[in-house]
Formats: structure tokens, C-alpha cells, sequence
């Protein structure tokens, strides 16, 4: 940016929705929502194990610990855990040549090269850091279940992702009403690799920091149809690109098919689609390619208006709002 523009007012920075200005300040960003909670919804699959509720419990807490800086604890994992993990793990495999796209099939083998992701073991979230730092610099921070979209999207600014460490229930392996960590380790972390895919999530976060709440539930709707259930076109076939459906065999092969609604990807009719949170989505967007959608979600944003635009610093991971002319 340059040193013309101007910084924005003590008075206007008051006037402001608060937001994270140093990733740090993501301390601040992790209040959790209730929904889909084993202990009293009976949709959970893990609704009525006690075992499995604390658990679940045991390791919320331990990630709700945790704070800007801290290393990341290693998790001693079940051997019912590291089950669960590997039957996801090689069924999925059975779909990724016909369904998923090329970004995920090559980032998935060079983190299965590099023993990353493995069949028999759960990751550590600490291992899986060191590689997304060096591909894009995401890095995945614990949460404790299902955050604000707000707090969700702030994170994304600075390329943090919020990943919870909880396993889904044994019972239902291939697919989980809500986010665990199998999805974040075989949905999105591949797609995390990816320098586009990653600007992109970035650029949603950036969109989302002191925005109102209606442009806030505007985002997060973009996000789900794109990062979490986005498809696109390759050599004709449809493929996926998002890690709620890379992560679900069933859905997966569901949304590929016939059986399900296709509409161009564009940010401004994906902001205001309703979706299905709690079974298969009846509509998914497609993108020509990733780069197609990151080009129409720029060209979105510039189309919202804000009295303020923000500014990423990478060497300081911190963000500076400057006052729109
Ligand atoms: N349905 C996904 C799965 O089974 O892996 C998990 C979710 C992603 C987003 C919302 S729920
Ligand atoms: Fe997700």
C-alpha cells in the first residue's frame, strides 16, 4: 500500500466492529457455537455414548487451552480413533482419481510422500504445520467445535485455520453431521497446499474483518458452497474441490452425480443461496477452476462496499484498515 493512503482515524476506529488487527488477537476469536451436539441432539451419531461425549469433551477442552504461541500438544490417539481414521482414509481412496480434482490428487500424494497423511495413524496437527508452512504458510490453530462464522472467518485472514481435534463417531465413518478432525486433515489440509485455494480463504477472512452482519452471513455462505462444497469442471467431469465433500464418500459421489443441482459458481447468487447443513446439499456451484472463482470472488469483493479496506502484513501478521477514498 502506499504511504499516501491514509491510515483510518482513532474516531472511525472506534466506531468499528472489533476485529483481530495482530494473529495474536485470534485469542479473542473462539467462541464456539452450540449445534449438532452429541450430548442433546439426537442427529449426532454419537448421541447417547457416553464415552464417546467425553471424549469429545476431553479434547475441546484441551484445544479451548490453547493460546497464540503455545506449541501444539501432541494427542494420544485410540486405537478405535486411529480405526476410524483409516477406514475413511482407504475408502475415500476408492473415489479420488474419478472424483476429486487434480489440486487435491497432487497435493494428496506429495503429503503421502512425505508420510503426512498415512493410512495407520492420525496425524499430529504439529506435523501437518510444518508442511502447509512451507506450501503456503496455513497453519491449522485447535478449536473447540463450531465457531461464529465471524470468529471462523477473521482466523482465515491470517491464514490460520481453526481445526477441531475431536474424531467422529466409529459408527459412522463416512459421514459426519458436523466438522472433526478427519475432515480438516482429508478435506481441507490438501486443499490448504494450494497457493490459489489459499489466497482465496484468505481473501474471504480479509472480506469478512469488521463487516456487518449481513455481509458476514453473505461470506460464510460463499464459503461453504465454494471451500466446503464447491465442485468444478475437468475434462467435462465434475470434480471436487471442497473438503466437506472430499472428506464424505457418500456426499461425494452424490454431489458428482446426476441426482443433485448444478449452477455456475458467482459469488453474488452463492451469497444468498440457502444451504442444507444438516444432510446432502440439493444445489453445489461450480467453478471453471480455482483460479476462475478466486478471479470472480475479487471481483466481487471490490463490488462491496465498506468505508474501510484492510491490508495484510505478512511479516508482522498484522492488518492495517485504510480509509477508502
Ligand atoms: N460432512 C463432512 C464429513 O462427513 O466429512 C463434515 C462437514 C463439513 C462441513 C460441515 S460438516
Ligand atoms: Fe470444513
Amino acid at each position: 500500500f502506499s504511504i499516501f493512503a491514509k491510515k483510518l482515524s482513532d474516531e472511525k476506529n472506534q466506531s468499528q466492529i472489533w476485529f483481530p488487527r495482530h494473529i495474536s488477537e485470534l485469542d479473542q476469536c473462539s467462541k464456539c457455537i452450540t449445534k449438532y451436539e452429541p450430548t442433546t441432539d439426537p442427529r449426532h451419531p454419537g448421541h447417547g455414548d457416553v464415552a464417546y461425549i467425553a471424549r469429545r469433551k476431553f479434547l475441546n477442552d484441551q484445544a479451548l487451552e490453547f493460546k497464540f504461541g503455545d506449541e501444539i500438544g501432541y494427542v494420544d490417539y485410540t486405537e478405535e480413533e486411529h480405526a476410524t481414521w483409516k477406514a475413511v482414509y482407504e475408502k475415500l481412496g476408492d473415489l479420488h482419481l474419478s472424483h476429486t480434482c487434480a489440486v487435491y490428487r497432487q497435493n494428496l500424494k506429495i503429503l503421502q510422500e512425505e508420510k503426512v497423511l498415512t493410512a495407520d495413524r492420525i496425524p499430529q496437527i504439529r506435523d501437518v504445520n510444518k508442511f502447509l508452512q512451507k506450501k503456503t504458510g496455513f497453519e491449522l490453530r485447535p478449536c473447540s467445535g463450531l465457531l461464529s462464522a465471524r470468529d471462523f472467518l477473521a482466523s482465515l485472514a491470517f491464514r490460520v485455520f481453526q481445526t477441531t481435534t475431536y474424531l467422529r463417531h466409529h459408527k459412522s465413518p463416512h459421514h459426519s453431521p458436523e466438522p472433526d478432525l478427519i475432515h480438516e486433515l482429508l478435506g481441507h489440509v490438501p486443499m490448504f497446499s494450494d497457493p490459489l485455494l489459499a489466497q482465496m480463504s484468505q481473501d474471504i477472512g480479509l472480506m469478512s474483518l469488521g463487516a456487518s452482519d449481513e455481509h458476514i452471513e453473505k461470506l460464510s455462505t460463499v464459503y461453504w458452497f465454494i471451500v466446503e462444497f464447491g465442485l468444478c469442471k475437468e475434462d467435462g467431469k465434475l470434480k471436487a474441490i471442497g473438503a466437506g465433500l472430499l472428506s464424505a464418500y457418500g456426499e461425494l459421489m452424490h454431489a458428482c452425480s446426476d441426482a443433485p443441482e448444478h449452477k455456475d459458481f458467482d459469488p453474488a447468487v452463492t451469497a444468498v443461496q440457502k444451504y442444507e447443513d444438516d444432510d446432502y446439499q440439493p444445489l453445489y456451484f461450480v467453478a471453471d477452476s480455482i483460479h476462475d472463482a478466486l478471479a470472480k470472488l475479487r471481483k466481487y469483493a471490490s463490488s462491496m462496499d465498506r468505508p474501510f479496506s484492510v491490508v495484510y502484513d505478512p511479516f508482522t501478521k498484522s492488518i492495517e484498515a485504510i480509509e477508502s477514498s
